[in-house]
């Protein structure tokens, strides 16, 4: 079975698209800018599923009443970044069991333990850590089935869960090769700017919800003060141009790209518009880069401000709705693939 749009008739000739954020945290710019940006763009093209993976927060110990908080709070941000519950499915990974029965299957049929050896995101997460649960370990697996339970197409992400969908490709493959096609083989889709945004603290690590301090993000939710303070005292590079170049200069080419992406201007638009204008003197502080980062905190201001009016006129019980509808549209088309597999093992 394919999914079909609310308002559409005939049998689906979209491509499906697929993907989820994790309760874990707050959501902050990066998750907007990397994966929920393109998914907006999406929408209007293709059949798109945006499930909000919870069975993927608790790999890290949650405190319980903030995760069923976090997880109402995320689909109002799917809906405040302009995802549309007519045009995409919305759904709550745990209201469909068919995701960890999959998975299940998956790690016993297609994954090997040296494929989870290589995810660089395990040895990062991990790393440090007194005690590590094995959910973290295998949660590539629970991905990959979240994917290919809806005969997915693409997959649209940050740059950091690039090798998890490659993952997901491995295992589709092994799997249809060992027992029968099922899978469809889906594909990866990552935005051209904006795919990895880095932290404001230290431009060498990736902006992450679950950073040990709040001036690595900025949450979708910070108040827009808190957000100019945090633009404010972000890291800069020495020197005093300002110049996208990656390499040389990467705190100053993560503003640049976050600036770009949110005010349409290009990185030629802006090295133009503060050509000249860097600080006095090398190493002098207070002004550093102080024009440009006044400049992207005001578009950082202007963004948050509209945001945050359409976040909170948002009702738990709407989302609630939105969550339950959407379950019940997903639920027919995971029970069909897993049976599949289910006959293909010999275990229907
Ligand atoms: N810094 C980032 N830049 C661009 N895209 C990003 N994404 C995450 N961080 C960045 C993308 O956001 C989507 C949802 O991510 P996730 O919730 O599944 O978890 P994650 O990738 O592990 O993101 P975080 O913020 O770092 O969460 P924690 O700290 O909880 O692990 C994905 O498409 C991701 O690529």
């Amino acid at each position: 079975m394919d999914l079909e749009s609310k308002n559409q008739a005939g049998p689906s000739v979209k491509k499906t698209v697929f993907s989820g954020v994790q309760p874990s945290g707050i959501l902050h710019l990066g998750n907007y800018l990397g994966a929920l940006a393109q998914w907006v763009e999406m929408q209007s093209k293709y059949h798109c599923i945006f499930c909000v993976v919870d069975y993927h927060a608790i790999t890290v110990k949650q405190k319980p009443e903030e995760l069923s908080r976090r997880i109402l709070d995320v689909v109002k941000i799917y809906l405040a970044s302009g995802i549309n519950p007519e045009k995409a499915v919305i759904f709550r990974q745990s209201d469909v069991k068919a995701h960890v029965e999959l998975a299940w299957i998956l790690n016993c049929a297609a994954a090997r333990m040296a494929d989870l050896n290589k995810m660089t995101q395990f040895k990062e997460k991990g790393a440090n850590k007194e005690s590590v649960s094995v959910g973290l370990f295998d949660y590539p697996v629970l991905m990959a089935a979240d994917i290919l339970l809806y005969n997915t197409d693409l997959v649209p992400v940050g740059e950091d869960q690039v090798q998890h969908v490659e993952l997901t490709r491995t295992l589709a493959s092994r799997f249809n090769r060992d027992y029968g096609q099922v899978f469809k083989i889906p594909a990866v889709a990552v935005r051209k700017q904006g795919a990895r945004i880095m932290g404001l603290d230290d431009p060498t690590k990736k902006m992450s919800k679950s950073a040990s301090s709040p001036a690595n993000y900025i949450a979708l939710t910070d108040t827009p003060e808190a957000a100019a303070k945090k633009i404010k005292r972000a890291v800069t590079d020495s020197g005093k141009e300002i110049k996208f170049d990656q390499n040389k200069k990467p705190a100053i080419a993560n503003l640049l790209t976050i600036y770009s992406l949110l005010s349409g201007l290009s990185f030629k638009e802006l090295e133009e518009k503060y050509r000249g204008q860097g600080p006095a003197y090398a190493g002098a502080s207070a002004g550093k880069y102080g024009e440009f980062k006044n400049d992207l905190a005001e578009e950082v201001r202007k963004f948050l401000v509209e945001f945050q009016i359409k976040y909170r006129g948002f009702t738990d019980d709407e989302v609630r709705e939105i969550l339950q509808d959407g379950a019940d549209r997903v639920r027919p088309i995971a029970q069909e693939t897993l049976n599949k597999v289910k006959n293909k093992l010999g275990i229907n």
